[in-house]
């Protein structure tokens, strides 16, 4: 359907007041979509029920045996294929880090009113599907298409404006771009709330441009104007401007939580002695090259061993270094820098969605 104005039950966007805590709209929010628990970036490729989940709307209902992916628009043929069509189709498997934009939004101040992540939005997966070109070449993308318009199956509305979830991707798309159509997840169906059956997969881009429940691709001659793409989703100081795209993931490094955490406060208690602290570091823009740690709450750095990326040119690189605990309250500090040189800030620029933060992680620990 297009999209439509439905006023007086959507709320418009909201900044908080200076000190106004998270209030019950967006911990009805934190309860759905949950976050990876930090511990869990001990593995290399995330359990699929450890992976950050962001459902804008409801996860809707898919039958697999009428479920139907339509290919239409400024192509020489239309397509129809239904879930056994696709599964026959040639597959490959990309393991790809995929992190939601509004990733660090409750740390800024003031704090943009939504979705309230600290740093865990963040997972790590392998998706088998039919690269999207197969798709697209079969189809005949004619000459004057400009972008493909994504469609999912999930509905609802959102700052007044009635929808279904929906994205763009400009054009071409090419084959060494690896965009996925998925439908297996870690080598099982896709969970309902990864997508079911269907999702897309855009590795390197920002989680917003992955669209589940995927039922829909045209193929437009003019650039796309909805809401997911023009109002959402910009980085912006007003409300008015009309902001820039975003798109790929800024590089972040995170921590795997050393010792053992406080219950409430989340600091880490660890013992005196060596500790081997070690993490996950990416970036959409290129290999992580540079991880630095400070144990000082940043007065002094120091560079961390970073792994290759090895053969998954999508997914996070490992880090480690050695750091001997004494007696007292540390703040650790790690901080990623890719091979495009952007690495991360030390106080976060404001923008008013809260996308794109990549403030370095600040982790309390307790040497008792
Ligand atoms: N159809 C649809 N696709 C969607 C969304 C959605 O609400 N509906 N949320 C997007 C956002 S904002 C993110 S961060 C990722 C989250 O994917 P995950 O839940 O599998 O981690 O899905 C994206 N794809
Ligand atoms: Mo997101």
């Amino acid at each position: 359907m297009e999209e439509r104005p439905l006023e007086g039950i959507s709320p418009p966007g909201r900044i908080a007041a200076a000190g106004e805590g998270i209030g019950q709209d967006e911990l009805a929010l934190a309860a759905r979509n949950h976050g990876l628990p930090l511990e869990a970036l001990r593995y290399e490729v995330t359990p699929a029920g450890l992976h950050y989940v962001l459902v804008h709307y409801d996860i809707p209902d898919a039958d697999p045996d009428t479920w139907r992916l339509t290919v239409r628009g400024c192509l020489r043929t239309p397509l129809e294929l239904g879930l056994p069509e696709l599964r026959a189709l040639p597959a490959v498997t990309r393991r790809v880090t995929m992190e939601c934009a509004g990733n660090g939004r409750a740390r800024l101040s003031p704090r943009p009113v939504s979705q309230p992540w600290l740093v865990e939005a963040v997972g790590t997966a392998e998706w088998t599907g039919v690269p999207l070109h197969v798709v697209l070449a079969e189809a005949g993308v004619a000459p004057d298409a400009v972008e493909a318009v994504f469609t999912g199956a999930d509905h609802g509305v959102e700052r007044g404006v009635e929808q279904d979830y929906r994205r763009s991707l400009p054009l071409p798309i090419d084959e060494d771009e690896d965009v996925l159509l998925a439908h297996t997840m870690n080598g099982g169906p896709l969970p309902p709330q990864h997508g079911y059956p269907l999702r897309l997969v855009v590795p390197g881009w920002y989680g917003m441009a992955h669209v589940k429940w995927l039922r829909d691709i045209e193929l437009v001659d003019t650039a796309f104007d909805g809401f997911q793409q023009s109002a959402a989703y910009r980085y912006k100081q007003s409300a008015e401007e009309s902001g820039e795209p975003v798109t790929r993931i800024a590089p972040r490094a995170l921590l795997i939580p050393p010792g053992f955490p406080d219950f409430m406060s989340r600091t880490r208690v660890v013992d005196p002695g060596p500790l081997r602290l070690a993490g996950r570091a990416w970036s959409g823009h290129g290999a992580v090259v540079r991880v630095e740690l400070s144990t000082d709450g940043g007065g002094g750095w120091a560079d961390a061993e970073v792994l290759p990326r090895g053969g998954h040119p999508y997914a996070w690189q490992g880090w480690h270094a050695d750091w001997t605990a004494v007696p007292g309250c540390h703040t650790l500090l790690v901080r990623a820098t890719d091979s495009s040189g952007r690495t991360q800030p030390l106080r976060q620029p404001w923008n008013r969605g809260g996308f794109g933060n990549n403030l370095v992680q600040a982790v309390t620990v307790v040497c008792r």
